[in-house]
């Protein structure tokens, strides 16, 4: 393999060199291999065993307590020309980049072993994956790459095929926080990353390859790359159609994505299936339809509020052969996380005896790692190679107020408005404060890999080219009442409105039109078989007084994108402000 000359052996000869890395082991993604490189890992204490009669071949592996989110503010889009990265993004002249980078990763790996991860993104033989390789001095890395992409000799198969791939590297360092660098360099379709060993900066195949530079390649492609869930909703006639949804981290995509129907759905024959819970792109079609496919082929979920009532299925998955990152464990050395269950943890997610004083037993940011194979809703249609067609677009945020249950937008330039407009309530997902509402247009303001201004111009063509769009809408799960409470229920019953959703796709039911877009109609949302009934008419209230200061906001945070902001945006925001004046 090594002799063969190709541009993978020459960058890896070279990285090899530069990080005086003392081996290299070309990862072939192997039960053997893994094998290896987990019991390699309980040797180090890189990975403690969990309980193998309840949970076997599941693994606990505890990350230095300052290394638990993305950092998006030490995390950078280098392009030549500074605003095409755009005010939503960290940018570095790539010049500049790349000489901080060098001397980090300069004899960074002495006394490691350096391993090549070649992966592809998407089914393996599909034409809408793509691949890339990945360099780093964590086995950790490697054995998560290995649960969440197609990792190993297949997927460097196809990589010497095209010859083209996404060339990152990436070293756990000295776990400094203050040498801890993500850089993506889009126009060289690589990524550096540097001083984390945590999910987002450390897995290359997933916010940065699949997100970041995969939305810049898209742009020039011609398809979307998306914080997405994608689920296929199988009704009583045993029709399939199927739901890209994007939502912030930590608001529920993964819970969304294998949602177990309500009991009176259950009994009529409805069905969820699973295809994938965090990232989706989507191209458009021979047939002028959007289709989508999974680029990844595991979940790194979070862990707290997991539980037997809020997601069975994740439960279901999670007894074997899965990796915990910073939970808790109980006596016995099982996983435990907040909201699991009502056991008392021995011990917290740093190690030491729980103690409630010292905060949450498990990180509020803790993870799973696990196979979709393992999921018990797995779609048989997740390694289609075309991708599944796409009915309607959801975009989600978390709001304790003015955003309703649900609304339709009216056509796809609408549509791109709601999405940009997107705001929510921050989560631990990323370093910082939790609980403050910020726009995140599409739910990708950490993974937009260019202008946002662009990003919409993008969206606006794409769906001119689409004879059969998907519809867009509008989704709020998070409202509140004046306690502080959850208004909707949420989980599986969040089936009742994707029913409706779907209804309005294929012109079943109607819908009161307000100067924002369609709501449902009194009585159009099933609540049959709810124990309490939820108070509707605040979930479905249009409050116009409070929207009319939403497009203000909405307007403000827009002119943060001029002069690259798309006038059909700007046309069809004032086209809402004037109806609702
Ligand atoms: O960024 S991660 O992929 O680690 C998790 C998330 O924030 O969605
Ligand atoms: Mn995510």
């Amino acid at each position: 393999m090594t002799s063969k000359l190709s541009a993978l052996n020459e960058w890896v000869d070279q990285v090899s060199a530069q990080c005086r890395a003392s081996r290299v082991h070309w990862c072939d993604g192997s039960e053997a291999e893994t094998q290896r490189l987990i019991e390699q890992m309980l040797e180090t204490g890189d990975l403690l065993k969990l309980n193998e009669q309840t949970h076997p071949d599941c693994y606990l592996h505890r990350s230095d307590p300052k290394d638990v989110a993305r950092v998006e503010h030490l995390t950078f889009v280098c392009t030549s020309n500074k605003d095409d990265a755009g005010p939503n993004n960290n940018w570095m002249d790539p010049a500049e980049a790349h000489a901080l980078m060098n001397g980090l990763f300069s004899g960074c790996m002495e006394g490691r072993t350096l391993y090549v991860v070649p992966y592809c993104m998407g089914p393996i033989d599909s034409p809408l994956s793509r691949c890339g390789v990945e360099l780093t001095d964590s086995p950790y890395v490697v054995a998560n790459m290995r649960l969440m992409t197609r990792m190993g000799q297949a997927a460097l198969d196809r990589v010497e095929r095209e010859g083209t791939f996404v060339k990152g590297l990436h070293s756990t360092g000295e776990l400094d926080p203050e040498r801890r660098y993500i850089m993506h360099f889009p126009e060289e379709l690589s990524i550096q990353s540097f001083g984390s060993g945590y999910g987002g900066n450390a897995l290359l195949g997933k916010k940065c390859h699949a997100l970041r530079i995969a939305s810049y390649q898209a742009r020039s492609e011609g398809w979307l790359a998306e914080h997405m869930l994608i689920v296929g909703i199988e009704n009583p006639a045993g029709e399939v159609r199927y739901v890209a949804a994007a939502f912030p981290s930590a608001c529920g995509k993964t819970n969304l994505a294998m949602l177990i129907p309500p009991e009176a759905y259950r009994e009529q024959g409805w069905k969820v299936w699973t295809v994938g819970d965090d990232i989706c792109w989507l191209h458009p079609g021979e047939d002028g339809r959007l289709y989508a496919i999974n680029p990844e082929a595991g979940f790194f979920g979070v862990a707290p509020g997991t539980s037997d009532k809020t997601n069975p299925n994740a439960l279901a998955m999670l007894d074997r052969e899965a990796i915990f990152t910073n939970v808790a464990t109980t006596e016995d050395n099982q996983p435990w996380w907040e909201g699991l269950d009502d056991r008392v943890p021995a011990t917290d997610w740093q190690g030491r005896d729980f103690d409630p004083k010292n905060g949450p037993a498990a990180h509020p940011n803790s993870r799973f790692t696990v196979s979709i194979q393992r999921c018990p809703s797995y779609s048989d249609q997740a390694e289609s190679k075309a991708g599944v067609p796409i009915d309607a677009i959801v975009f989600g945020g978390r709001r304790a107020s003015l955003a309703p249950l649900v609304l339709e937008a009216r056509d796809w330039q609408h549509g791109v408005l709601v999405g940009g407009a997107m705001a929510s309530e921050t989560t631990a997902a990323a370093t910082g404060q939790v609980g403050v509402v910020r726009r995140d247009p599409m739910a990708m303001k950490p993974f937009c890999g260019y202008h946002f201004g662009d990003y919409w111009g993008h969206w606006l063509a794409l769906g001119e080219k689409l004879t059969h769009p998907p519809k867009i809408f509008q989704v709020n799960w998070f409202r509140r009442d004046a306690d502080g409470g959850f208004i909707w229920p949420g989980f599986g019953d969040n089936l009742r409105v994707l029913e409706w959703i779907l209804a309005r796709c294929r012109g079943e039911v109607e819908a009161s039109e307000t100067p924002v877009g369609l709501l449902p109609a009194d009585g159009d949302i099933n609540l049959d078989g709810l124990a309490e009934q939820p108070d509707m008419n605040t979930l479905l209230a249009f409050d116009q007084a409070g929207w009319r200061e939403e497009v203000q906001a909405i307007d403000a945070f827009l002119q943060e994108f001029e002069p690259r902001v798309p006038q059909a945006l700007k046309d069809e925001l004032a086209r809402v402000k004037s109806a609702l004046s």
